[in-house]
């Protein structure tokens, strides 16, 4: 029963010890609350999500935007690809994937292209109005489809890609009556479908020009 007694004298002497240091303030003391001074302030606000024209100029329309001249950011904000590789040239630093091709123009395009990627373009077009719109495409079999948004508003509707003959092989496919509304917009290129390739196109860019 001595160690007992021991071993309880031992217990309050450390308790008393214990309350002897928070009471000494051998630490940090924590003090009353302060009053409440109303609503903490607000957060700041995030910065609104923005994506950067390419070489820092937006494109042209009339004119001719490569494929693979997408804006500058981040995934999520100026594209988005379903693998965060590049699988093809070291063109940009993106998840994009990016080929080298001769036949191209610029020399490059974009490819191994899937369905619910897109890509941001920033765009200043000219004039409101009616624009016939040329794409270079590459398919070895019947392709899948894409659309085109300009300022949020699907102005093509599905294009479907042809079967080319080969992925070498770039042939041009065209909509007319595309309707533009002036002025600096994001144009969004949006990858709907996988055709039989397991792919959308391989795509070299994207030329507008006036209609009458
Ligand atoms: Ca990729
Ligand atoms: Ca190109």
């Amino acid at each position: 029963m001595k160690l007992a007694t021991i071993s309880r004298t031992a217990c309050l002497c450390i308790a008393i010890a214990s309350l002897g240091c928070a009471a000494s303030g051998a630490g940090p003391v924590a003090g009353p609350s302060p009053p409440a001074s109303g609503p903490s302030p607000p957060a700041p606000a995030p910065a609104p999500a923005a994506t950067q024209p390419f070489r820092g100029a937006p494109h042209a329309i009339p004119g001719t935007i490569e494929a693979e001249d997408f804006d500058d950011g981040p995934g999520g904000v100026a594209w988005h690809d379903v693998d965060p590789e590049n699988q093809g040239a070291p063109y940009r630093k993106t998840g994009v994937d990016v080929e080298a091709r001769p036949d191209a123009s610029g020399g490059h395009g974009v490819g191994w292209t899937k369905a619910g990627e897109w890509l941001v373009y920033t765009v200043d077009v000219a004039t409101a109005g009616s624009y016939k719109l040329e794409i270079p495409v590459a398919s070895p079999a019947p392709g899948g489809t894409f659309h085109i948004e300009l300022g949020g508003a699907d102005v093509t509707g599905l294009i479907q890609a042809p079967n080319t003959g080969s992925w070498q092989k770039l042939q041009v496919i065209s909509r007319s009556g595309v309707k533009l509304e002036a002025g600096r917009q994001p144009m969004r290129v949006v990858m709907d479908s996988e055709g039989e390739t397991k792919s959308v196109a391989d795509i070299d860019f994207f030329r507008f020009t006036r209609e009458p």
